[in-house]
């Protein structure tokens, strides 16, 4: 086996790289990591991923961390070509949703994640106001509904399935389980439900998270 991925089985961003792996059928050996052992990590990872986080990503002498990177190198080198176009108006379409999720929404959804989800630790004590995290999760959404692509392209967030897509299937599922309601975005409804319904997803999606039993302790 030359391709090593370590990862955890609810590690959103492992999940998108899972995805991948599984749209283009290779073959790879998992080697699970604790989640939320980012203090802890054995000197062993931590001489792979410096940061101590997930995933990282071995092709045979070639270890790599960042997961939007590894989609990128994977997409490139494992016959995934298409899903990461060349021409420089596509792809900086594609590159735009890689960095909208990276950049503006992930941090935007944190705070709710760790409030909503059982499985985050501290998720009550940092988290002050629901109502005004969950105003800023939709204002983040609207932007997202205003440039996703018209169903018409393709249906996935660029038009024709890309990379952007793998990367996004994990939050989204946590949106939807969320039980946000989504009625307002009609775009990325239809594309959540197009996207989180590909067999190479429900293949290699892994667990779900737990919500929280209780909805508003304050
Ligand atoms: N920018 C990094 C972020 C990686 C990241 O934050 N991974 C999470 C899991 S999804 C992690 O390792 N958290 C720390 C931990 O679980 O200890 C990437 O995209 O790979």
């Amino acid at each position: 086996m030359t391709l090593v991925l370590y990862e955890a089985p609810l590690s959103s961003n492992a999940q998108k790289v899972r995805f991948l792996l599984a749209e283009l059928d290779v073959a790879y050996e998992s080697r699970e990591v604790a989640m939320f052992g980012v203090g802890t990590r054995a000197p062993e990872y931590l001489a792979i991923n410096p940061f101590g986080l997930l995933p990282t990503l071995i092709d045979n002498d070639f270890v790599l961390q960042e997961s939007n990177t590894i989609l990128r190198y994977l997409s490139e080198t494992k016959g995934g070509e298409e899903l990461y176009p060349r021409s420089p108006k596509l792809r900086a379409g594609v590159d735009r949703m890689l960095d909208v999720l990276g950049c503006t929404f992930r941090p935007r959804l944190a705070p709710l994640e760790r409030r909503r989800f059982a499985n985050f630790p501290n998720g009550v004590r940092d988290v002050e106001d629901e109502r005004k995290i969950e105003a800023n999760v939709r204002l983040a959404l609207d932007g997202v509904e205003a440039i996703l692509a018209p169903d018409v392209l393709g249906g996935y967030a660029t038009g024709p399935f890309s990379i952007a897509d793998c990367a996004w299937a994990p939050t989204l599922r946590r949106v939807v389980e969320m039980g946000m309601d989504l009625g307002e975005f009609p775009k990325l409804l239809g594309w959540a439900e197009r996207l989180l319904e590909r067999p190479a997803w429900v293949r290699s999606r892994g667990p779900e998270l737990e919500l929280r039993a209780f909805a508003d302790p304050h």
